[in-house]
């Protein structure tokens, strides 16, 4: 099953310097000072889907300016390049995502891109590196306490949940169409002040179906990962992020920026976590207003 996808993947490749020099023009929201980032070991984000309205792109700029790490790795549909053939939509902020990631690879954190299905059109270019970026078709990666992680998007595994393949079909226009609600909800909750909530997410727990779905998935790409001999995997695809253990196989998954708005992280010491920016946010303003309570109390 494996030896398909992996029969593209090439050590290091050439290097692609027609890229457009993005870096010289300034995005069009100011970047945060880099000195005041949380470091980690690594970082994994995946199901950004740049070039819809469903990618809460604010957010994920208020992440990468907050984060720091060695690695980064992209892990699939980063851009949506089904959308964006049916209909070009291509805002500031989204621009802005990817002056920060070549921004960063020149600063020097290394960043494997992993395309997924909905930016499959950069498969063609696995093996080679443009503007420091890394296109791979898999990875793996080895945390610092030793566990070796197989990365992959998780589409590969679609022809497998075939008996699912309606669920997809109708999901996807489904999706799409709640992605859109959820796009004007919060819209409309952003100029109340009131803090970013998931539509999707709570439908999705509901759905009886949609739960067995993601249970079945996430067994298939772990049985898959043990077949190979690894301690762990590491996915996207399917918008839920999850840390569990299948058998002895440990199955992360790093959620996306539509609706749950996750990254996976590693700390230095080689533990991992899942990552709601969302909540991190939260957690942050509460901070702040404690500290500007005892300031005031102070004075
Ligand atoms: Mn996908």
């Amino acid at each position: 099953m494996f030896g398909t996808y992996f029969d593209g993947e090439v050590g290091n490749g050439g290097s692609v310097s027609a890229f457009p020099d993005l870096i010289g023009k300034r995005p069009s929201i100011a970047e945060k000072p880099a000195e005041e980032r949380r470091k980690y070991r690594t970082i994994w984000i995946s199901d950004v889907h740049l070039g819809t309205k469903g990618c809460n792109a604010e957010l994920l700029i208020d992440f990468l300016d907050s984060v720091d790490s060695e690695t980064l790795y992209l892990v699939g549909d980063i851009i949506d390049g089904w959308r964006l053939k049916k209909k070009f939509y291509w805002p500031p902020a989204h621009n802005d995502i990817v002056w920060r990631l070549l921004k960063r690879a020149k600063r020097g954190t290394r960043i494997v891109y992993i395309p997924g299905n909905h930016d499959e059109m950069f498969r063609q270019f696995t093996g080679l590196n443009f503007g420091g970026i890394e296109i791979r078709r898999a990875a793996f990666h080895d945390t610092a306490d030793g566990r070796r992680l197989l990365v992959l998007h998780g589409d590969e595994f679609d022809a497998v949940m075939l008996s699912h393949r309606w669920l997809a079909f109708v999901g996807d226009a489904l999706y799409h169409f709640m992605m859109g609600v959820n796009h004007w909800v919060n819209a409309a909750r952003r100029k109340l002040g009131l803090p970013y909530w998931s539509l999707s997410r709570i439908a999705k727990h509901k759905v009886k179906n949609a739960v067995e779905f993601i249970g079945k998935y996430e067994e298939v790409v772990a049985r898959a990962a043990a077949e190979r001999g690894v301690d762990g995997v590491v996915c996207g695809h399917i918008h839920t992020a999850e840390h569990r253990m299948i058998d002895d196989v440990e199955y992360w998954n790093d959620g996306d920026w539509v609706e749950g708005c996750n990254a996976l992280v590693e700390h230095a010491d080689g533990t991992m976590e899942i990552l709601n920016w969302p909540e991190e946010i939260a957690k942050r303003e509460a901070a702040r207003d404690t500290r500007d309570e005892s300031v005031a109390a102070a004075a």
